[in-house]
């Protein structure tokens, strides 16, 4: 029996989550707002109430025309007339409830590793609920947090198996999350059927419209999604010959650049931005995002200075520019430094959606050891500089994983969208020597990134490619260049130089060195 899984409701009937509500007012409240299949879960009633309950509930979704699940309990889908079951791993096996239940009868099956699904379908699982996504109050007691990495390689081992089987994830999934999820999840040929949700309708204080926010969300093509673009015959060349369009497009219009970045260049780095035509706004105050993120702008959040008080403040603001659809940069400054650097990195990865994730070599092999779980590549055992093509591996698998752009910068730069990679050998070794000038690049992105969303890996190898050409200009300019002390100033004029001729669309800047 098929079901539409698209937005699974798991209800929930502790004071917690239901608080003082009606079990069957809310379940036809979030019927009304579009859910698709409910499960009603009940881990402490008794036996007579679970059969009751379950009766009222089944009448209820029948109206709407929605399948009912029981958690756990054969005996009480039996007795209620329910459609079918959800299993846990601990629960009745799957073949004694096919014994006892209506052939045509629904049954789901919990899983968190790819081995629990693959063995879950060839015992023949109607679905999977898979999880647990993100940590969550509702289910303390779960086996392991696989966040959308993890939900990911399930899909993928399960894309290769004969039969084809629904697919849920499950845990901490909310309207702030929900496409994200499913974007993020998705493999290159199984994605989601759907979310399974319990607290962010059960507990909503308008069920009936968080069911319907979440419908709506699931059901429409995320803003902030990447359009990964197969690469053409002489990619690179039509990239580069692009650039200068990009460069006038942010120099014309002065994108926002809200800087949550550290205290040790944020002067450097706003008159970066000033220069290079953007219009920075320097805030570590997560709760000001919500204003300044319906304007057309980006985020970056850079970790260099983190405190005890960083990341709630960061997570608000990604939520708030997530939520308007617009791109947020992660500079993960010193993950491998500290463990409270690198648990920050994966909060900040469950916590929301980044557009483009910049940093050097270490730092991003970090990131993609955070954002998978343990690492099967073994990156950190690996010898501690990688060659050019490891590098470029490495971006291309963290910008598939993510479904983003990744930028590595070093003495080569390496970019990709999780299909094209680029490696940018501009710039110059005094860059190294100047506090904030790999900073900046995050806010210069982001900038980019908001100006050109029609080919997000262009626009940040556009201001990129922009940045190193100024800092070779004024290494150049030996009469005003010494050392990293004048390096600086003199490469503030060379952006501000190329800003001013981009402006009024003379690209020379860019012919000379190109
Ligand atoms: N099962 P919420 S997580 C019921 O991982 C349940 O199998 C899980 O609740 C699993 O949507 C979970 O409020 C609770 O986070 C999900
Ligand atoms: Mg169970």
């Amino acid at each position: 029996m098929t079901v539409d899984l698209s937005l699974y409701l798991v209800t929930d009937s502790t004071p917690a989550i239901l608080g003082n509500g009606d079990l069957c007012k809310v379940v036809e409240e979030s019927l009304k707002g579009g859910v698709t299949v409910v499960q009603y879960r009940d881990k402490t009633s008794d036996t007579g109430v679970l059969v009751e309950t379950a009766k009222k509930l089944h009448a209820i979704t029948q109206r709407y025309n929605v399948p009912l699940l029981i958690n756990d309990r054969v005996d009480v889908a039996l007795a209620s007339g329910a459609e079918g079951v959800h299993l846990g791993q601990d629960d009745m096996d799957i073949g004694t409830a096919k014994k006892l239940l209506k052939e045509d009868a629904i049954i789901g099956i919990s899983a968190s590793s790819i081995e629990e699904a693959v063995t879950a379908v060839e015992n023949g699982a109607d679905y999977l609920g898979i999880g647990t996504t993100f940590a969550t109050p509702t289910k303390t007691n779960t086996k392991s947090i696989i966040g959308t990495a993890g939900v990911k390689k399930i899909l993928d081992a399960l894309s290769h198996l004969d039969r084809s089987v629904g697919t849920v994830a499950i845990g901490g999934i909310n309207t702030r999350n929900v496409q994200r999820v499913i974007y993020q999840s998705a493999a290159p040929t199984k994605h989601l059927d759907g979310v399974a949700i319990v607290s962010a309708i059960m507990a909503a204080e308008d069920p009936e419209s968080a069911a319907k926010e979440l419908k709506g969300l699931i059901t429409t093509r995320p803003t902030f999604a990447v359009d990964v673009l197969a690469p053409r015959k002489n990619e690179e060349e039509l990239l580069l010959a692009r650039i200068p369009e990009v460069v006038q497009r942010v120099a014309s219009t002065h994108p926002l650049v809200h800087n949550m970045i550290n205290f040790v260049v944020v002067n450097f780095v706003a008159n970066m931005a000033l220069a290079a035509g953007i219009s920075p706004i320097m805030s570590p105050y997560g709760d000001e995002a919500k204003d300044l993120a319906v304007h057309n702008g980006a985020l970056l959040i850079n970790m260099g200075t983190l405190t005890s008080t960083s990341i709630p403040e960061y997570l608000k603001a990604l939520t708030a520019y997530n939520t308007n659809g617009n791109p947020v940069v992660l500079d993960p400054v010193g993950v491998g430094a500290t463990n409270i650097r690198r648990n920050a990195v994966t909060t900040l990865l469950a916590g929301g959606y980044f557009t483009l994730i910049k940093g050097n070599e270490r730092e991003i092999k970090e990131v993609f050891q955070r954002s998978g779980g343990e690492s099967q590549r073994g990156v950190d055992s690996g010898p501690t500089t990688m060659d050019d093509h490891a590098k470029a591996t490495l971006v291309r698998d963290l910008a598939r994983r993510e479904r983003n752009i990744v930028l590595l910068t070093g003495a080569v730069d390496y970019l990709s969208d999780g299909n094209r990679v680029i490696a940018v050998e501009n710039g110059h070794e005094i860059l190294g020597r100047a506090t904030g000038t790999g900073c900046a690049i995050g806010t210069i992105s982001g900038a980019y990134l908001v100006a050109y969303p029609e080919d997000k890996l262009l626009a940040v190898l556009a201001g990129l490619v922009m940045y190193e050409i100024a800092a070779e200009n004024a290494v150049a300019s030996k009469d005003r260049v010494r050392g990293s002390g004048s390096f600086v100033p003199t490469f503030l004029d060379e952006i501000d130089i190329i800003r001013g001729k981009a402006e009024k669309g003379d690209h020379s800047w860019f012919e000379k060195r190109a």
